[in-house]
């Protein structure tokens, strides 16, 4: 056996004796449905925008169009692609049964949950209502979804049926000011429940899998240490080394969509 064959085989034991297992996800799981990363150093969306003028709520106060106009094409390029098999293969974990599965994703490109709706209407063997339920409020998302969208002076979300064909930002029907993409940006606090169920996970799972993410933004990257600290066997998948591999049981070196269908089939 190589390295990796090895590895895999540890790693497909400790998912199968999992029995409450947390997945958390990072912009590396959506890289195979042609999606941009944030880190990657020729293809990742930092390598060619500003952080600080894109993704804070100041570079959207300076430059509203600027920023809504990048998020919308973002928002095309999402809706163009298609969940990948990573992606499949946490969704049919989730409907499977047998360990309780939280996904918690760090993505807002909503490709969890588009895998999982594909699962339910591809499953052969009718999940039952409950299971079906229990799944879809397992998805966690931590940084928002950028698909919704919400006022910039805290009025909440449009009435459903909002459109843009503008490249700015449509105005807030209730008090005129700009509507701003529905996501977590640098200095701003997580959703109170979302980072809340994380961290109940995070204090509560008997095996964490972190696949995709490169490790660097808090509170989010602190997940696997949380659970290490208490003991917890951790498995990374990363085709690079990230500073999770520290707390790793096992690191799968390769792509989500090669590792995650045989880990966990
Ligand atoms: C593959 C693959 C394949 C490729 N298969 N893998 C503690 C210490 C230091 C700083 C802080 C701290 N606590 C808070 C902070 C500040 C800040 C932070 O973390 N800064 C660090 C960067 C230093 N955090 C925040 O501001 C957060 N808010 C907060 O904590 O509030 C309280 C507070 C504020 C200020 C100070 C203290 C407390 C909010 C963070 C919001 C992040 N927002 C973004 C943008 C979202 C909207 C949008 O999409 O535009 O979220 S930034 C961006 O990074 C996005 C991602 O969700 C996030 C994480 O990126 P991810 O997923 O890890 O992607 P990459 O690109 O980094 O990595 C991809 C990986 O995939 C790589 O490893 C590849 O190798 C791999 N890969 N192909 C598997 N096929």
């Amino acid at each position: 056996m190589n390295d990796n064959a090895a590895a895999l085989a540890q790693a497909r034991r400790l998912v199968a004796a999992a029995r409450r297992l947390t997945i958390s996800t990072g912009a590396g799981v959506s890289a195979e449905s042609g999606i941009p990363t944030f880190r990657d150093a020729l293809t990742g969306l930092w390598a060619n925008y500003d952080p600080q003028a894109l993704a804070t709520e100041e570079g959207f106060r300076a430059d509203p169009s600027l920023v809504w106009d990048w998020y919308a094409t973002r928002r095309e390029r999402i809706a163009a692609a298609a969940p990948n098999a990573a992606h499949r293969a946490i969704a049919r974990r989730q409907l499977a049964g047998g360990a309780d599965v939280l996904l918690i994703t760090q993505n807002v490109d909503g490709l969890h949950r588009r895998a999982l709706e594909e699962a339910i209407s591809a499953s052969t063997s009718a999940p039952d209502a409950a299971a079906i339920t229990h799944a879809r409020e397992s998805i966690v998302e931590l940084h928002g979804n950028i698909l919704r969208v919400r006022c910039l002076q805290g009025c909440g979300p449009p009435p459903p049926g909002w459109e843009s064909d503008s490249r700015s930002p449509p105005r807030c029907e209730r008090c005129g000011s700009p509507l701003r993409p529905d996501v977590v940006w640098f200095g701003e606090l997580l959703p109170e429940h979302a980072l809340a169920r994380a961290h109940a996970a995070a204090g509560e799972c008997d095996l964490m899998l972190v696949v995709g993410t490169s490790g660097q933004v808090y509170p989010a990257a602190q997940l696997p240490f949380i659970a290490r600290e208490r003991g917890v066997p951790v498995i990374a998948i990363n085709p690079e080394p990230t500073p999770i591999d520290e707390v790793a049981t096992v690191v799968l070196r390769g792509a989500a969509g090669a590792m995650l269908p045989p880990l966990l089939a």
